[in-house]
């Protein structure tokens, strides 16, 4: 049976919710979707929660305080092509945001929604993606209905969920409205012709609308959907500040007492979590220290002091689960231990012992196999001879908090942010980018960014292994043209005094036979701790057409797993292939109409100097 009006009026008095707008909004889609009940959620419903999701077999244990969830597996990933940014100005169109008008998609998405959630909860979840009284924390509230149990688990851990951060709004008008429907998830023709899920952000009304998911960024509305894309075109619209798919991380010298804050962005799926989470290696531990801020999102703007700051509007972390053990990410094991509360995506899961595995996490799978089942399901007893599907999907995660992270910086819920010294970008290319270029120039900087490509990921629908471009890793989340963003960026980066230094970096260079040429991981603070050292002028690197890269022996390469060869190979430039990838490039830049004039100029310099070097 539906709910009546005076029904959810009392969920809403029973939840201390007063905000008159949200109370008009919550009824709205109560009576819209057809909810059997209405709850407002807080964090401190975290535990019951879980109880009636383990109760309902939604979730199911995988050790104490710890938790395992499966999505539908055709639902693993974000879904790219069904996602789209709409507003009410055709102007509005880029080249990545999938623009359609406000009124058609918003006709189409209360179309698929209309009785959706009869004979369900809706789920009312208040949230805030800043730290309460941050600079920017008008443009993070906002409320996320859904009739998804588990989705409002993962928003408790991924965002400050509860009634207090919408009560006292300077504007009570000024949170988005962020609606979730599941849908019927075997029926909704993933990925055919007649495929009925939609994702839709109204930016310039700031409601979000998403119809047939429950996974990840299609469903946590706060994350992606209001923290990158709403929050990159208001941004934009109020001329404040960036939003950006970005790790933050801060690096302590002991020896000098100076702290570092670093951010950056790579493609999905690419390694910013395992960055942000770094330790120091074991030989740099004594004297750096690394701390973690965020690893997926990054809200950057011009303090009043004139520095460029930067803080995560995230409350948690969705992390990759594969190939992250001992070696690669002891800190990401420290953050799900048991009691962490932390809940585990599509890895393979074995109920017997309650133990969960994923491809990485030891070096050989589980064995015996008796009582595991991979990550729809199956008994991996029962598989075929020869069969090497992985156990867990390759997109499997771990959510948590950030308070679980155990170099989780002292400061990160201060909301004054912190003042940003570097700025890089990277992504997974097996060839041409080293091992780090540092780059001096604010526009040179940008049309970096705008020109940063990599190989395919899994954490979307698409192609392993085919190159493409992600300017900024911003390309899934792109809200308004890419021209306007890029002289957007140009103009809050450029209004600040101290400018931060940019840097290419690429931990994935692979030889012939496919390893890659460089550790990684930990080993990455090395590139980083240099390009400090040139910011501050303690190095000088090696100018080349396509920035300043390290000479072999200023980088810090104690203990290394690296061959003299290969090292050579990532610390230099293959002017050939550059050559080739500028005219990739001007193919690239072309498709963004008014790109500022410093734009191409950059290019044309970086080209000019490819064509002048040997
Ligand atoms: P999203 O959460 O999808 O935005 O991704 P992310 O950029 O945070 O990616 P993440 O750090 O989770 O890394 C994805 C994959 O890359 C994982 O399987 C990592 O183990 C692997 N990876 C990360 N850093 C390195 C590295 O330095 N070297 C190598 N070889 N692999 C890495
Ligand atoms: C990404 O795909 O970039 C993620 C995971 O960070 S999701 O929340 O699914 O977008
Ligand atoms: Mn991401």
């Amino acid at each position: 049976m539906a709910n009546t009006v005076a029904d959810v009026e009392a969920a809403l008095d029973a939840a201390g919710l007063k905000n008159q707008h949200v109370r008009e909004y919550v009824k709205y889609w109560a009576e819209h979707t057809g909810a059997e009940r209405v709850e407002v959620v807080s964090a401190a419903d975290d535990a019951r929660l879980i109880s009636e999701a383990l109760e309902a077999g939604e979730l199911l244990p995988a050790g104490e305080g710890l938790y395992y969830s499966r999505s539908y597996f055709k639902d693993t990933a974000r879904s790219e092509e069904r996602t789209i940014v709409a507003t009410n100005n055709p102007a509005d169109a880029g080249t990545y945001n999938n623009w359609r008008p406000a009124a058609e998609m918003t006709a189409l998405q209360k179309e698929n929604m209309r009785g959706a959630m009869a004979g369900k909860t809706m789920y009312v979840i208040p949230y805030l993606m800043s730290q309460p009284a941050s600079p920017l924390e008008r443009f993070a509230a906002g409320v996320q209905v859904t009739d998804n149990r588990p989705v409002v688990l993962h928003m408790i851990r991924m965002a400050r969920v509860g009634v207090e951060y919408i009560e006292n709004l300077q504007d009570p008008n000024s949170f988005v409205r962020a609606v979730h429907v599941t849908g019927d998830l075997p029926n909704l023709g993933q990925g055919t012709p007649d495929d009925k899920r939609y994702f839709v952000t109204v930016a310039d009304e700031r409601t979000i609308l998403h119809f047939g998911s429950s996974y990840g960024g299609n469903a946590l509305l706060g994350k992606i959907a209001h923290g990158l894309r709403q929050a990159a075109y208001d941004g934009w619209a109020s001329g404040q500040f960036l939003s950006e798919q970005f790790m933050l991380i801060g690096i302590t010298d002991k020896q000098t007492g100076r702290k570092y804050h670093i951010c950056g962005g790579f493609p999905s799926a690419s390694g910013k979590t395992n960055l942000a989470m770094m330790l120091a290696p074991d030989d740099l531990g004594d004297r750096y220290h690394v701390e973690f801020y965020g690893d997926d999102i990054a809200w950057l703007w011009v303090g009043e002091d004139g520095k460029l700051y930067a803080m995560n509007p995230e409350f948690g972390v969705f992390g990759v689960a594969k190939d992250t053990n001992e070696t690669t990410n002891p800190t990401a094991l420290g953050s799900i231990q048991p009691g962490s509360g932390a809940i585990f995506t599509n890895v393979a899961y074995n109920p017997q012992t309650q133990e969960v595995w994923w491809e990485g996490r030891t070096k050989n799978p589980p064995s015996p196999v008796d009582g595991w089942l991979d990550w729809k399901g199956n008994p991996i007893a029962d598989r075929e001879p020869g069969n090497t599907e992985p156990w867990a999907h390759p997109n499997s995660r771990f959510t948590t908090t950030l308070s679980k992270v155990p170099n989780i910086a002292s400061d990160f819920e201060e909301p004054q942010g912190v003042p940003i010294d570097a700025i890089i970008f990277g992504g997974r290319t097996r060839d041409r980018e080293p091992l780090i270029r540092a780059i001096t120039d604010l526009a040179e900087g940008v049309y970096d960014g705008l020109t940063l490509g990599a190989e395919a990921t899994f954490a979307a629908e698409g192609v392993d292994g085919q190159l493409r471009y992600d300017p900024m890793s911003m390309r899934p989340f792109m809200s308004y043209p890419e021209a306007a963003y890029a002289a957007h960026w140009l103009k809050i980066v450029g209004a600040a005094k101290d400018k931060p230094i940019f840097a290419h970096v690429n931990w994935f260079q692979r030889g012939e036979d496919g390893r890659f040429l460089w550790p990684g991981y930990r080993d990455n603070l090395r590139p980083l701790l240099w390009l400090m050292q040139l910011k501050n002028g303690e190095v000088s690197g090696v100018e080349t057409p396509v920035g300043i890269l390290p000479k072999k022996d200023e980088l810090d390469l104690t203990g290394v797993q690296v061959t003299p060869e290969d090292l050579d190979r990532i610390l230099s430039i293959d002017v050939a292939r550059w050559r080739q990838e500028m005219g990739f490039r001007e193919e690239h830049l072309k498709q963004f109409d008014g790109l500022p004039e410093e734009i191409w100029e950059a290019h044309r310099r970086v080209a000019a100097a490819l064509d002048a070097a040997k």
